[in-house]
């Protein structure tokens, strides 16, 4: 039965049970005060006639009669009798009820000591015609008792009067059922209308939040939150078009905003007068693009090519990717001050080697870090000038821009501003040599989420902001709370498009190896071992090209066979230290050359050049082994290049213990990069292991690979971002916030 029925049922049948106890208790009482009443009337009556009747008792019938005549008057008094002490009828009124003569009511009026005489005494009888109310009074005479008279009154007026009562109370607890059924359900109604548009209001973060919806509320957040994640956690593959899907689902097609230093797109001149176009080397760029490229919106960088000024419009913006134009970049001019102070000093000499632990003196000079407090205000600017909403979801990227967060909350104190930390975040001892650390930790803490590869960099970020900053953190939730803003602190480890675009575009493995044996003139059934980065101290170039050493050292059987191709882009060029580099690279090249190698062989290939994806994937899928050896790396995407182009599954990953790839490619061979042996044997194992082996570590990795792509990383951070507006906006803190206030 349902539920609404039931309750219909129940009050209907606890009304009725409750109308015929109040009936029945209604009619007893009523029935109990008219008896009453008619006693004492009757006595009254009786009292006043029965002296005038005991005078007249001996002027005769006629005038006791007229007396009795005037007694019965009265409608309710049905007849007067007077009877003889010896129980005769004396006189009476026409019709009085044989019942009631005489011989029977006066037997029972009798007194019990003295049965000659009658007492005052009165009863009510049920007749078939109804009930009769019955009074004797005794009519005396100088103490001497001459007879009786009895005194009939109809009660039938009761009857009619309990019925009445009756249909009263009916009528009454009628309207009360309707009334009780009624009004709460009107009540009701009306309330879950109220609630409903209350709650509706709230979820769309309008308006002020009253207590009472507190509870519900949070209750409410916390299962969409649970229906969110199991939807957004759904087993699949995350691909563009899933990305773009949820962004439209959860942020309603709002264009992205991405800051970054490096620019997707590169116009530069060449040397016979022609614009190229140039992918730079870049791991922020290589994973960032495919999103945009998803999302579309603006990606903000420094204009660094030579025709970059050439190619945009009157609005500096330029529509990429060449041919398939889907988003802007929008391109920001530095001058050669600038990027001194904000690119090459604080950026490069100061935070990269600082987040690094790859034995490099970070260099802190208070006149570069003017100019990285001007270039991030420039950059802040072009964003909010970039922006088409006042709640726009800005990414910042990287070490480039720790105070433009801050900056760009200031400005749009509602914009969702994401960081992603893309190298690895150091300890709090060693944050404590930054002279700027506070204003730094400051600026990133005007963002909605820091992002980082690791949960280890998470714990070193949190850790610095407990000794630096005076703020609330919220262990449970991972976020840190300053000055009634929060931010939360997540790992989103980064990861690659999938299927990598260039890997669809490449020649078959086959054909890859059989272009770069020709090129270098390597021989049948020769070896080829594969690193490519930008030639940079943190990617252990130097202990790599040692390691390649010390196997050729401990293992004669390689020598004449195994050549190691370096592919390495030079990078931070006007930083002395990578000068320095470049130089001991090339000497530890030249001296590995020249002790190992042979007319015909090569034992290390140095290609110090940028190379388009093309080329670099070329010698991926050509070489039977890659080795990554960072001294310290924040992921290194790399490694994931060199298993996203093994579709044959063949080729061993050699991989540095200090990168954040080694948390998630296990099934590569781990080394740690100081250890030249280690690493040189690691290598004798990649160069020797089975087919069988290879594809089963491969396969392993590719299919992480596929299911942790790029789509699901940035995914995973849109998601969050538009869970955190929705939290911020049912609290109603962003309509509370205030409309020029900042945060910080
Ligand atoms: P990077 O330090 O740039 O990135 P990495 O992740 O290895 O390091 O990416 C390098 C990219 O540049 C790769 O796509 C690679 O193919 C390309 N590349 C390298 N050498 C090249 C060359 N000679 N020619 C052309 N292309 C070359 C930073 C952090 C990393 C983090 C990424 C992404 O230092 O730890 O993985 O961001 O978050």
């Amino acid at each position: 039965m349902p539920r609404m029925a039931q309750f219909v049922l129940a009050l209907l049948v606890g009304l009725a049970l409750l109308t015929w106890a109040a009936a029945s208790v209604v009619e007893n009482t009523a029935r109990g005060w008219f008896e009453r009443d008619v006693s004492s009337r009757a006595r009254l009556v009786l009292v006043g006639a029965t002296h005038s009747l005991a005078n007249n008792w001996y002027a005769g019938p006629p005038v006791l009669q007229k007396q009795l005549n005037d007694l019965a008057r009265d409608e309710r008094v049905m007849g007067v009798l007077i009877c003889n002490a010896d129980l005769t009828a004396h006189v009476s009124t026409p019709e009085f009820l044989e019942e009631f003569g005489c011989p029977v009511v006066g037997s029972r009026a009798r007194v019990e000591t003295n049965p000659a005489a009658v007492q005052e005494w009165h009863t009510v009888a049920t007749l078939p015609t109804g009930r009769v109310h019955v009074s004797v009074m005794p009519i005396e005479s100088q103490e001497q008792q001459m007879g009786f008279v009895v005194l009939l009154h109809d009660l039938s007026f009761i009857e009619r009067r309990e019925a009445q009562a009756r249909k009263f109370l009916l009528i009454a607890f009628g309207v009360l059922a309707i009334m009780a059924f009624g009004v709460p359900m009107f009540v009701a109604k009306w309330a879950r209308y109220g609630w409903s548009n209350e709650l509706r209001r709230l979820m769309r973060g309008g308006g002020k939040q009253s207590l009472e919806f507190q509870p519900i509320l949070s209750d409410m957040r916390e299962l969409v939150g649970r229906m969110a994640n199991d939807r957004e956690d759904a087993p699949g593959q995350w691909t563009a078009e899933r990305l773009k899907q949820t962004l439209n689902r959860h942020l309603h097609g709002e264009k992205i905003v991405i800051l970054a230093n490096r620019e997707p797109y590169i116009h530069q001149r060449t040397a016979d007068g022609s614009i190229e176009v140039q992918h730079p080397a870049s791991g922020l760029v290589t994973a960032l693009e495919p999103v945009m490229r998803a999302c579309s919106g603006v990606w903000v960088a420094h204009g660094s090519g030579s025709a970059d000024r050439e190619t945009v419009d009157e609005n500096d913006h330029v529509r990429v990717p060449p041919g398939e134009e889907s988003y802007h970049i929008r391109r920001v001019w530095l001058s050669e001050e600038e990027q001194q102070g904000y690119y090459y000093g604080i950026s490069n000499e100061g935070l990269w080697p600082l987040c690094h632990v790859a034995h490099a003196r970070p260099m802190f000079r208070a006149e570069d870090w003017r100019q990285y407090r001007a270039v991030n205000q420039k950059f802040a600017d072009v964003v909010c000038e970039e922006v088409d909403s006042k709640d726009p979801i800005i990414l910042v990227q990287d070490y480039h821009f720790a105070l433009a967060p801050a900056m760009i909350r200031k400005r749009l104190p509602t914009a969702t501003v994401i960081v992603f930390w893309h190298i690895p975040w150091p300890n709090a001892g060693r944050m404590g040599i930054c002279p700027w650390r506070q204003e730094l930790l400051e600026g990133l803490l005007g963002s909605s989420i820091v992002g980082f590869h690791t949960q280890l960099d998470c714990n070193n970020f949190l850790d610095s902001i407990d000794r630096y900053m005076e703020t609330r953190i919220d262990r449970e939730h991972n976020a840190i709370v300053m000055r009634g803003h929060r931010t939360l602190i997540r790992p989103y480890p980064i990861a690659l498009e999938w299927p990598v675009r260039w890997v669809e575009a490449a020649p078959s493995p086959e054909e890859c190896r059989a272009q770069v044996w020709r090129e270098f003139g390597l021989k049948p059934g020769a070896f080829l071992g594969v690193g490519v980065d930008r030639l940079d101290y943190t990617k252990g170039i130097e202990e790599r090209l040692l390691a390649v050493e010390m196997l050729l050292e401990r293992h004669p059987e390689f020598r004449g066979k195994f050549s190691f191709a370096q592919l390495a882009a030079p990078s931070r060029t006007k930083i002395e230290r990578y000068q320095d580099l470049n130089e001991l690279v090339e000497k530890v090249a030249a001296r590995i050359n020249e002790r190992f190698g042979t007319p015909g062989y090569q034992p290390i290939i140095l290609l110090r050049s940028h190379h388009e994806p093309a080329a670099v994937y070329r010698f991926f899928r050509a070489a039977d082994v890659c080795y990554v050896s960072s001294l310290h790396d924040g992921m290194n995407l790399v490694a994931k290049e060199f298993v996203a182009a093994r579709t044959d599954l063949k080729g061993v990953l050699v991989l540095s213990e200090f990168t954040g790839a080694a948390r998630e490619l296990t099934e590569a061979l781990i080394v740690n990069p100081y250890d030249l042996e280690g690493s040189s044997e690691a290598l004798a194992v990649a160069l020797t292991m089975p087919l069988d082996e290879q594809a089963d570590r491969m396969r392993s990795m590719r299919s992480l690979l596929a299911q942790f792509n790029v789509y699901r990383w940035a995914g995973k951070m849109l998601v969050d971002a538009a869970r955190l507006r929705n939290q911020e906006r049912v609290s109603g803190r962003l309509a509370a916030r205030p409309a020029t206030g900042t945060t910080l």
